[in-house]
């Protein structure tokens, strides 16, 4: 009888360790990634999880001889000799002279797009269309792994800072952040609706853990093609309660920010090399309130129409502008006005037509809001009547409030948003793994 003793062995030796096998015979399992053969001999670079292997065949290493059968996506198991191998710039470097491959599985057919080399150059449409295909190119998985980057920094900074992590219900009664981009879901004859973000259900969570978070994903029915919207997200939340004002969220922020850019540097630093990511330096990061901002793109940009909120280009401008005076990639922008801020959003107590929020932006895109939130129930209630909605509609949200809740406050953070500008990309798509948008449910 076979017993499960819980210890997967070792069998494939990773090339971090190759240094410690110089001149010994160590076997390595990947997927054969590109084949460059030279009649005598051939260079065969193997894929691994978060590597490319060297591997050298010639007839004078071992009695194995290379087959038609080795193709590119075949799944390998190789041995041969670790050896030091010359470079141009005199860095250390190994590869694998080989002894043998032995064959764990056999492509039925070449790729679509060329991925073997160093990016994958079709247009981007075509890229997303073969994405189980296309994200092996090495520079395509690297922006993932960053993303991996992201995510983990976020949950390591905020769980040392005494936040729990939590996960809120998809399917709801209710959009938490109104406006018309909510699906709608037939529930056995219910209309029901996906999750615009987690916002009842982690304020809902303060009472009971007082710190909380979520990374998870959220539905927005965007219904225009741009570059910087998507229909479904990866929304990194979180919620704190006892804040003296919503200036503790923005520090929360920060503090987390510069955790995971130091985070990418050390522990992703083969891919922010690979993608030459341009990792952000942050200091103090620069506050300016929204009135102010708005006078100065006002000034400096024609034809702004909307005076209640940003257009892109505005944002745009408020990151060159952020970058000029203060050398800094992020900018707050703060005390947005109530009429354009959900109703969840506590009003200035010194100026109710604007709110305790904020946005982030970074390098001229918006990547967060957040703010603080109304803990008083008959301020809420009294809100949402202002605002036509009919509180009964969310009784359960509104036990938060009617049973006790401490002043606290939030923020939503775009993780394809936030990759998307420190990778530099022109579209959010690039930066989602499977992007969903109005023309696009596959693969
Ligand atoms: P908001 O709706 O501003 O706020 O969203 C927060 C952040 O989510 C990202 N984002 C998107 N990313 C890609 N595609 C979209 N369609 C999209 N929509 C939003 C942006 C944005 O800054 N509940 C509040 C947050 C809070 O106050 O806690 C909320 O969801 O980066």
């Amino acid at each position: 009888m076979q017993e499960i003793t819980g210890v997967i062995s070792q069998t494939s030796t990773p090339y971090s360790e190759f240094k410690n096998h110089v001149g010994e015979v160590v076997t390595i399992k990947g997927a054969i990634h590109n084949i460059r053969d030279m009649s005598d001999f051939a260079f065969i670079i193997v894929r691994t999880a978060r590597e490319l292997i060297q591997c050298v065949y010639s007839p004078e290493f071992s009695d194995y001889r290379l087959t038609a059968e080795v193709t590119e996506q075949c799944s390998a198991k190789i041995t041969g000799k670790v050896v030091k191998s010359e470079t141009r710039d005199g860095s250390e470097r190994f590869e694998l002279q080989i002894h043998n491959i032995e064959l764990l599985s056999v492509p039925a057919a070449i790729p679509p797009v060329v991925i073997s080399k160093k990016q994958v150059n079709c247009e981007l449409s075509v890229n997303l269309d073969y994405r189980p295909v296309t994200l092996r190119n090495p520079k395509e998985r690297a922006i993932f792994k960053i993303q991996e980057g992201i995510q983990r920094g976020f949950r390591e900074f905020l769980q040392s800072q005494g936040f729990t992590e939590i996960h809120s219900p998809k399917i709801n009664f209710a959009g938490a952040e109104g406006g018309t981009n909510v699906f709608k879901l037939d529930y056995f004859g219910k209309t029901v609706f996906l999750a615009q973000s987690p916002q009842l259900y982690k304020q809902a969570l303060v009472p009971v853990y007082e710190r909380v978070f979520e990374i998870a994903p959220v539905f927005r029915a965007e219904h225009h093609d741009t570059s910087r919207h998507l229909n479904e997200y990866i929304s990194m939340d979180f919620e704190m309660g006892f804040i003296d004002s919503f200036y503790d969220i923005m520090n929360m922020e920060t503090g987390a920010l510069k955790y995971i850019m130091q985070l990418l540097k050390t522990e992703y630093a083969p891919e922010v090399e690979l993608l030459k990511a341009e990792i952000p330096e942050i200091g103090t990061i620069p506050c300016v309130k929204f009135k102010d901002a708005k006078e100065l793109c006002v000034k400096k940009l024609k034809n702004i129409t909307d005076m209640k909120d940003f257009e892109p280009e505005e944002e745009a401008f408020l990151g060159k502008w952020a970058k000029q005076q203060f050398n800094s990639d992020f900018l707050f922008v703060t005390h947005y006005l109530s009429k354009k801020r959900p109703f969840y959003t506590m009003d200035d107590p010194e100026d109710p037509e604007v709110t305790l929020s904020f946005d982030l932006l970074f390098r001229g895109i918006e990547i967060t809001s957040g703010g603080q939130r109304i803990h008083d129930y008959n301020m809420q209630v009294e809100k949402m009547k202002k605002l036509g909605m009919n509180p009964d509609e969310f009784e359960t949200y509104l036990m938060l409030h009617k049973y006790g809740a401490p002043p606290h406050g939030g923020l939503g953070l775009g993780l394809e948003r936030l990759t998307m500008h420190l990778l530099g990309f022109k579209n959010v798509r690039q930066a989602a793994m499977f992007p969903r948008d109005i023309n696009r449910v596959t693969p």
